[in-house]
């Protein structure tokens, strides 16, 4: 299969500035390069078009409970982007997203799901569970999840829910910071959540693993949504939100190299996203970097 990438020049979902340079450093570390490396075909199709924040009206298209910031904005962005995605699949293409801030991943899962049962692995520090109703930022990137599964003012909306993603068939894994108001929104749904600390306790080869038994049970095809603050900030300081406590650069290696080998059974692998890789408060694009590695390490890189 082709890979086809696609870069979301996106930061109106998070309070950070700079993410939105987060497609221009992950090409800049050799995304192309490195998986034409593998023998693996690969076509870049550029930016879906982003509006700027300048000029945008941040309160336009919030739900009249709550806030939710640039909504409109990110409606338009998530409805291009899903266009795109499930364009690539129409054509048998690998989509290969990258970020920009997570609230992306509304899009790249509604496109990848138009036709198909989807499975998420959504590796992050964070729950992105809020809504509207429960955010303590009004930033889109902490919602993505609870969007793309049709949570709150979200359900009424003809863009958000992803079309065939089921809770059940959701796995988040690497938590280790979850708003107060956000918890019982991730309790009372269907999705299975990983914490750090299940990690530590259970290895993330097993953890992995059964967030994979998850995604794949009764689906077409997997959809890994990558936040790079899954990582431990020694590791990936060019996030938005950097949360100490998160997996080693082994441990994530470990876990693109599982998901490589569920891509070995045909198709089950259908689609991955790079996120909230921040340049401007990188050390030297290491974050792009690591993010380059991880990707071709999903996509089938081998040591021996
Ligand atoms: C926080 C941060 N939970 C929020 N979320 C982040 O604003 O909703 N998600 N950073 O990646
Ligand atoms: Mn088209
Ligand atoms: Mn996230
Ligand atoms: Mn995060």
């Amino acid at each position: 299969r082709n890979v086809r990438i696609i870069g979301v020049p996106m930061d109106l979902g998070a309070d950070r500035r700079g993410v939105d340079m987060g497609p221009s450093a992950i090409r800049y570390a050799g995304l192309a390069e490195s998986i034409e490396g593998l023998g693996v075909a690969c076509s870049d199709w550029g930016d879906v078009h982003v509006p700027r924040p300048e000029g945008s009206d941040p309160d336009a298209g919030a739900p009249a409970s709550g806030t939710a910031k640039f909504l409109a904005e990110t409606e338009t962005v998530c409805t291009r982007l899903a266009h795109e995605v499930a364009d690539a699949v129409a054509d048998g293409d690998f989509p290969l997203v990258l970020g920009g801030d997570h609230s992306i991943a509304i899009g790249t899962a509604g496109g990848v799901s138009r036709d198909a049962e989807t499975g998420i692995v959504w590796f992050d520090a964070h729950g992105d569970f809020n809504t509207p109703a429960t955010t303590p930022s009004g930033n889109v990137h902490g919602m993505g999840l609870a969007a793309i599964l049709g949570k709150g003012p979200f359900a009424d909306t003809d863009w958000a829910p992803a079309p065939n993603v089921a809770e059940e068939n959701v796995a988040l894994v690497g938590l280790r910071s979850v708003d107060a108001a956000e918890r019982p929104n991730i309790r009372n749904s269907d999705v299975t959540a990983y914490t750090m600390t299940d990690i530590d306790a259970r290895g993330v080869t097993e953890v992995v693993t059964e967030a994979l038994d998850v995604a794949t049970d009764g689906t077409d095809g997997v959809h890994v949504s990558l936040d790079l603050d899954w990582l431990d900030p020694t590791e990936a300081p060019g996030v938005g939100t950097p949360e100490r406590g998160g997996v080693s650069y082994r441990e994530a290696h470990a876990a693109m190299e599982l998901i490589s080998e569920r891509a070995a059974d045909p198709g089950r692998l259908a689609s991955m996203e790079l996120v909230e890789v921040n340049p401007i408060l990188d050390r030297h694009n290491q974050t792009a970097e690591l993010g380059v590695e991880l990707a071709a390490s999903a996509l089938g890189k081998v040591i021996l």
